[in-house]
């Protein structure tokens, strides 16, 4: 296991963490259009928590490769019911979106965690709205909006570059007033990085490293393209159908100190990280009587 590491507003369970995530739009990568209902997705967000998920993120906008962009007003009218409801039913809530506007109203409906793709890119009023608000803050690796990023994926050492360029936004923020105790670094699975080449599966070879940066690390893996490629048979095995690939990543990533990974289906990573954290300790949790119990129905 890794570091230890608490982040202001979030649950600190002795494991990795579990994000479920709830996507409220019609198009996303992994499961378009099937929480687009503010209604659906509240009961939707509700069900992951009883499934074992620590944190729900909630995204209006799709980052699938090719998407095109809503406008924020759009992403508002999408996410900030769905947050705010998640929020007062007791549920820690990340809002996954590049605009600080979105950010901030999600963070008023109750948020305690922005998870910014672009790391600070997109929008240069991001920062500061951080540094103000002092929320929890996901910097992601990124090189560009989705109707290009694939053609920025070009790499001489992927997981150098991916380190050297998170390191420079991690202190770009700072400058900008960020306390470093609110980030979280992501590698950004599948963001600028190819399928049929191997920048996924190096960065997950050398997630360690990661460490060296001194912030707690998410991986988000989740139905990626990576994932169907390696698993085509020759066709390449559909999103949904890459849910045990998917745990299979989160024990890895959990055994070698992710801080959370971002997923679907949360039952079976709620498994993994449970089994992961047993495993690492020797059940020293079982012992002591702290292993938690899995269903935390009625939160
Ligand atoms: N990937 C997606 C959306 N949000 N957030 C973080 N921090 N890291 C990611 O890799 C990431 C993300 C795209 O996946 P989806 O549309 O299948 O949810």
């Amino acid at each position: 296991m890794g570091p230890k590491h608490t982040l202001p507003g979030l649950p600190d369970r002795g494991r990795c963490l579990v994000m479920g995530v709830v996507n409220v739009t019609p198009d996303s990568f992994s499961d378009g259009g099937a929480w687009f209902d503010p209604g659906r997705a509240i009961e939707h967000g509700t069900r992951l928590v009883e499934e074992g998920a620590d944190i729900v993120d909630v995204g209006g906008e799709s980052t699938r490769p090719g998407a095109q962009r809503v406008s924020a007003e759009e992403e508002l009218r999408r996410v900030e019911p769905v947050v705010r409801e998640l929020a007062a039913r007791g549920v820690a809530v990340s809002v996954d979106t590049m605009r600080a506007e979105v950010a901030e109203r999600a963070v008023e409906a109750g948020a305690v965690l922005v998870n910014d793709v672009s790391g600070g890119m997109a929008d240069p009023a991001m920062a500061r709205l951080v540094a103000s608000s002092g929320v929890a803050y996901v910097l992601m690796h990124w090189r560009g909006h989705s109707h290009d990023m694939q053609s920025r994926a070009v790499y001489t050492d992927v997981v150098q570059e991916v380190l050297d360029e998170l390191r420079d936004r991690m202190e770009a923020m700072i400058s900008a007033g960020v306390d470093p105790g609110q980030i979280v670094l992501d590698p950004g699975l599948g963001f600028s990085k190819r399928p049929e080449q191997a920048h996924n599966w190096a960065l997950l070879h050398d997630l360690e490293r990661f460490h060296e940066l001194g912030r707690p690390v998410l991986v988000a893996g989740s139905r990626k393209r990576f994932l169907s490629r390696l698993l085509s048979d020759p066709k390449e095995r559909p999103f949904t159908e890459c849910d045990a690939a998917t745990a299979a990543v989160t024990t890895l990533s959990a055994d070698r100190g992710a801080w959370a990974v971002r997923v679907h289906d949360v039952r079976p990573n709620a498994d993994a990280v449970r089994v992961a954290a047993a495993w690492s300790d020797g059940g020293a949790r079982l012992d002591e009587g702290r292993a938690e119990p899995m269903d935390r129905g009625g939160l």
